[in-house]
């Protein structure tokens, strides 16, 4: 039976979700249902299912599920197919690792586009922006010197944070500033589960 993913078709958190769905087989069995999700704004039917407002949201038989690297974990917990956690040992820290410099990326590039469309320009801080901001640019040299070898939680997490970068912060010339992490981006996009999942506004 499918469930319901409490989702939007912008949101990177939300990608990385699908995008283990497709790569673990188990897209057929996901739901997606539009729940608009905003830092100042009420959605009272997705807070009745996260208190902390925000997707993705995966409504399970045993109740609901998230954040994302937890529906993650569910469905990679569950498929009978290629699993992206690695099991243990170093492979699965370094993809831990990996994800999470790619979430934190992701949490940085939220907080600075919220601060632009979400917050009235007098309280806008441009020392938060930049502070913000110095974290990507960080968040991308390490990136660089660490590039996925498998299509791990670690890959799949890089995959979502530089395709929302893509989309969101277009003015970030990461790929000259870093050839290598743009030519694996290049190749790891043509994988069916990062180019059916691509951000589009909804
Ligand atoms: N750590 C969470 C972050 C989820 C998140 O921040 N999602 C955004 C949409 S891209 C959201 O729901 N924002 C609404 C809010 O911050 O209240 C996860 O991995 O699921």
């Amino acid at each position: 039976m499918a469930m319901k993913l409490l989702y939007a078709p912008t949101s990177p958190y939300v990608r990385k979700v699908m995008a283990v769905a497709h790569e673990t087989g188990q897209i057929d069995f996901i739901e997606p249902v539009f729940a608009l999700a905003n830092p100042v704004g009420t959605n009272d039917e997705l807070n009745a299912e996260n208190p902390l407002g925000k997707i993705p949201v995966l409504i399970t038989k045993d109740g609901p599920l998230y954040d994302s690297l937890v529906i993650c974990e569910y469905l990679d917990a569950r498929t009978h197919g290629h699993r992206v956690f690695p099991k243990d040992g170093p492979p699965r820290w370094k993809a831990l690792r990996q994800h999470a410099l790619a979430d934190g990326l992701l949490d940085a590039a939220l907080l600075t586009r919220y601060e632009k469309v979400s917050r009235p320009p007098e309280f806008q801080w441009d020392v938060w922006r930049e502070a913000q901001l110095s974290k990507i640019r960080r968040a991308l040299a390490a990136m660089e010197k660490d590039l996925p070898e498998e299509a791990t939680i670690g890959a799949i997490g890089y995959g979502c944070a530089l395709g929302y970068i893509h989309f969101r912060f277009s003015d970030i010339d990461w790929r000259s500033a870093h050839p290598l992490l743009g030519a694996w981006f290049g190749a790891f996009s043509e994988r069916p589960s990062m180019h059916l999942t691509e951000p589009r506004e909804a």
